[in-house]
């Protein structure tokens, strides 16, 4: 049996130009997937958002490959894409089968209710797809349960409204296909080392997910409704095991908040330091987390993490208390000073709301210039798909909330006119380019590779500025 798995490419010009730009991860959701299917059947793994003619290299896989099963992913800004994608498949080859999975699929299953789309699998894939391969083989229906839907079943709308079904066992969601892709073409940007010298300032990065969930229910993230407050962990020398067996240096963890388990986490440094494992790591943390644990953050330090994403959101306590963070301005400040004694890079993320005045964006860029030397990036509150708070605004949305919803273009109302809205949150970034780490600390990086982040830098900022024009 042949399968292509499909993940299509960005829609909106500034996703495209970050992913050109700065990062660009494997498909690791895909490669699971691909974990789930037997190893007598072919599998082939395309990801569009690295072909220069997305839409050119799609159909010579149809016509190449012939697959009898198409499984494609896709965010909320990319559910139209995916339609038009899978209209292609039946166009080609009617009896071909379409199977949508990913986080839009997942949160609002009755989106892809389409002629062309015959099976939306909701939550965890890589198990998922293993038995609708199983299924498809036996000639049995390939939906089952509330995890594949079939919107030719008649239960198929209530089903849609149940919330998303519970993950599997953590241990038992297969391990990722990482031959499937080009491993070369996956990067991240990376302003740091600990010899102050970079080879390149786009190394070639892997993903690691050692953690799903989190227990925490920010009003900007749709995660909590997705995995029900659950927080699954994978064990540590399994993560340890995983790391040890990737080629790259490089490693960006995937999780929705790796730190949250104080024991966990230092299980895992511990092993990768005693096995002599060098290599260094990007993750996500919380600020009240590194506040409350800043020894573990100097022990992963020592086994090799470089940088931390922050979501610091806001530096008013009413702000963040409107998003639900559970942080307050102090941990935020304090958090932001413990990384810099570590000596660790702040990846500091603020939230621009679509109600900033003038003041608060020059109050933000105030702030913004205390916390570096950092990268900083910054999006715009957008109420998540598939939540309460997203049915609240319903009335509001001044665009297709799906197509839009990449957290850049607001889907709200602003308050300034949107050119002057999009004008500030572009000078945001330019100042906050002025503070980043390479930069302040002088890092020595091929001169190459100053002149592709400068050229990339002044694509994005100007690709920011004329958001606006998108609509
Ligand atoms: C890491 C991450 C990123 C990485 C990229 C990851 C990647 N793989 O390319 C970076 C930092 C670049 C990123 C960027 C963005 N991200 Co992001 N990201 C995440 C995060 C934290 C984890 C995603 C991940 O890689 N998980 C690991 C993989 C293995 O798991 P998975 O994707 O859940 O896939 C599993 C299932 O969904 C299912 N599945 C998935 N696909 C398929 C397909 C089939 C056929 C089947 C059967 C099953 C299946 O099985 C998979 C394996 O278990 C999620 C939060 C989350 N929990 O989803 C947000 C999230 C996906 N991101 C989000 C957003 C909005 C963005 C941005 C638009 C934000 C921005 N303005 O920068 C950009 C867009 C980038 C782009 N290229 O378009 C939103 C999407 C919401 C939505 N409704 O669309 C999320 C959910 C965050 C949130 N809190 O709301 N992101």
């Amino acid at each position: 049996m042949r399968i292509l798995l499909v993940k299509p490419h960005p829609q909106l010009l500034i996703a495209k130009r970050l992913q050109e730009g700065f990062l660009h991860l494997e498909p690791l959701e895909l490669e699971i997937v691909a974990g789930g299917v037997p190893p007598e059947d072919e599998v082939v793994i395309c990801d569009l958002g690295i072909e220069k003619k997305p839409m050119k290299a799609f159909h010579s896989q149809l016509h190449g490959f012939r697959p009898d099963i198409v499984g494609f992913t896709g965010y909320s800004s990319q559910s139209a894409m995916v339609k038009k994608l899978a209209r292609i498949v039946k166009e080609h080859n009617p009896s071909a089968v379409n199977v949508v999975g990913g986080i839009h699929a997942t949160i609002i299953p009755a989106d892809y209710e389409v002629e062309c789309i015959d099976i939306i699998v909701r939550g965890e894939g890589g198990t998922a797809f293993a038995e609708i391969i199983s299924r498809f083989k036996k000639g049995m229906p390939l939906h089952f349960g509330g995890v594949s839907l079939s919107p030719r079943d008649p239960d198929f709308k209530a089903k849609t409204e149940l919330p998303p079904p519970e993950f599997p066992s953590v241990h038992d969601i297969p391990r990722p296909r990482r031959d499937l892709v080009r491993r070369s073409r996956y990067f991240c940007i990376w302003t740091s080392t600990p010899e102050n010298q970079l080879k390149t300032i786009f190394p070639q990065t892997a993903s690691v997910r050692t953690s799903i969930g989190c227990a925490f229910k920010c009003s900007f993230c749709v995660v909590h409704h997705v995995m029900r407050g659950q927080y699954l962990q994978r064990r540590p020398a399994d993560v340890a095991d995983e790391i040890e067996s990737l080629k790259e240096e490089f490693i960006y963890f995937v999780d929705d908040e790796t730190f949250l388990n104080k024991g966990r986490m230092t299980e895992i440094a511990k092993l990768l330091i005693d096995r002599g494992i060098k290599k260094q790591y990007i993750s996500w943390a919380r600020s009240d987390t590194i506040v409350r644990n800043p020894e573990l953050f100097q022990l992963w330090k020592e086994a090799g993490l470089s940088t931390v994403y922050v979501g610091l959101e806001a530096m008013k306590g009413e702000r963040l208390d409107r998003y639900n963070k559970g942080t307050s301005e102090e941990t935020n400040r304090t958090a932001v000073s413990i990384l810099r004694d570590l000596g660790i890079v702040l990846h500091a993320s603020f939230i621009v709301d679509p109600d900033f005045s003038v003041e608060d964006f020059s109050l933000l860029e105030e702030e913004v210039k205390k916390v570096c030397p950092a990268e900083v990036s910054f999006t715009v509150f957008s109420p998540p798909p598939g939540t309460k708070i997203w049915e609240k605004y319903k009335d509001d949305y001044i665009c297709d909330p799906y197509l839009h919803y990449d957290c850049m273009h607001t889907i709200l109302p602003t308050k300034l006119k949107m050119k002057k809205f999009y004008s500030h949150f572009a000078r945001l970034t330019s100042v906050a380019l002025k503070g980043n780490p390479a930069r302040v600390h002088k890092v020595r990086i091929p001169f190459r590779d100053i002149m592709r982040v400068i050229y990339r830098s002044i694509r994005y900022t100007s690709g920011l500025k004329n958001i606006y024009r998108d609509y």
